[in-house]
């Protein structure tokens, strides 16, 4: 059988149960999923040479690392090529590319120094996310910035905030796409602190300060991320989950983001999704693997992925969420990290758009629970990887099984001569 035959057996099957994978098609190339700049370069960004702090971690040293922004840029553009459906850039304040007229830092950031971001995202139709950069950084050396007692170091930071509105105002602006703009920090205590509450106090100001620059919402849609731990900041985290949280519901004009290796190993955010949508209009996700911690490992094909994707799409909410991948493998080839991770999150998706999932509901409602158990374990079974080859077609995508080849060709070809 031939690939086309192929999914006309599979679309009528989907047919059957009331799924048009046509219009699931169509639907899903239109959805934007945020990529992160930092995969390729383990973390690092433009602006320093000290390593990565902030209790985040990359593991491994495989060759071929982006070092500047040429490379990094002919990387993203790389995977680019090998991922079907929309992508936005997802761009850190440290990855600001500093020209002719000279080093500014964080506090003083402007939007011409992501200027080059702009032309890359207007080149391919993007939008871009924004994140501000609160560590790798001398003013980051004690553990904790918009936390910090000392109200310089403090000042520095709020600055450094209120820096990356204006700059996601100027992205929104220039690619017509609304920015979300991330907080986070890593801002906590390696042992027990004798005061939880003063850094909190400190923290929920400095963010409604940096907040208080003025943003068109429609524009500018800032969000907190919580964690809860940190490598080297194990017993406290400022920014905790009830924190953000509360942060969120009690502000106008912000997001909690959830990223889901910031929770204790038993958590799901998949069950957290559903909860947030009963009472915020629009949430955020960053979309990770953690193995045993927030080792944020290549996002997979696997339960938990699928889990979350079926709870945006059954309860309609792929215009309430907003997607970005966060993770950083550098032990394995960092372009393929990239566009493996994105292409199971577009599984995931496509899996969840393909399921029946009115007709699943039904059966929860009425109590058919027996029904739903077999009804639910039969999908697994049916052929979504031929709808997901028409779709990798459609979009003009190379293959599953092709696709390392691609992989392989560029790190021949320039990867290798780094
Ligand atoms: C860290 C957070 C945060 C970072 C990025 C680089 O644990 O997940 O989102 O990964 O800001
Ligand atoms: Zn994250």
């Amino acid at each position: 059988m031939t690939r086309e035959e192929r999914y006309l057996f599979a679309k009528e099957k989907y047919a059957a149960l009331g799924v048009d994978t046509d219009a699931v098609i169509e639907k899903l190339s239109n959805i934007p999923v945020a990529l992160h700049c930092w995969q390729g370069d383990d973390v690092i960004g433009f602006d320093n040479d000290g390593g990565l702090t902030g209790g985040i971690q990359t593991t491994g040293n495989y060759p071929g690392k982006a070092t500047n922004p040429t490379e990094l840029f002919a990387d993203m553009e790389k995977v680019l090529e090998l991922i079907p459906g929309k992508a936005k850039l997802n761009v850190h304040a440290s990855y600001a590319i500093f020209e002719e007229d000279g080093f500014v830092d964080r506090d003083a950031l402007e939007p011409r120094h992501f200027k080059k971001w702009v032309e890359l995202a207007k080149k391919h139709n993007m939008g871009i996310d924004f994140n501000p950069t609160f560590f790798s950084h001398e003013k980051a050396e004690s553990g904790l910035t918009l936390s910090s007692p000392d109200p310089e170091i403090r000042r520095f930071w709020i600055n450094h905030g209120k820096a990356c509105i204006r700059i996601s105002e100027y992205f929104a602006k220039e690619t017509g796409i609304p920015c979300v703009m991330n907080i986070w920090t890593g801002d906590g205590f390696k042992d027990i602190p004798a005061d939880r509450m003063g850094p909190r106090m400190r923290y929920k100001d400095s963010i409604e300060q940096i907040l208080s620059e003025p943003y068109d919402y429609d524009l500018v849609k800032p969000c907190v991320e919580s964690k809860v731990f940190g490598i080297g900041v194990e017993s406290y985290t400022v920014g905790s989950a009830e924190f953000t949280l509360s942060f969120a519901a009690t502000h106008e004009k912000c997001m909690p983001l959830m990223d889901n290796g910031h929770y204790h190993p038993t958590e799901v955010v998949s069950d957290k999704i559903p909860a947030l949508l009963c009472f915020f209009p629009e949430i955020a996700l960053h979309i990770t693997r953690p193995v045993r911690w927030d080792s944020d490992h290549v996002v997979l094909f696997d339960d938990e992925t699928r889990e979350m994707a079926k709870e945006i799409v059954r309860n309609d909410a792929l215009d309430r969420v907003y997607m970005a991948l966060d993770y950083f493998d550098a032990s394995i080839n960092r372009i393929s990290a990239w566009a493996t991770g994105f292409r199971n999150w577009q599984k995931a998706l496509l899996n969840a758009m393909c399921m029946p999932n009115d007709k699943l509901k039904k059966l929860q409602d009425e109590g058919k629970l027996g029904r739903l158990m077999a009804m639910q374990e039969a999908m697994k079974m049916m052929p979504l990887g031929d709808v997901w080859e028409e779709y990798l077609a459609r979009c003009g995508k190379v293959s599953d099984l092709d696709f390392y080849d691609e992989i392989e060709k560029y790190e021949k070809e320039v990867l290798s001569k780094r």
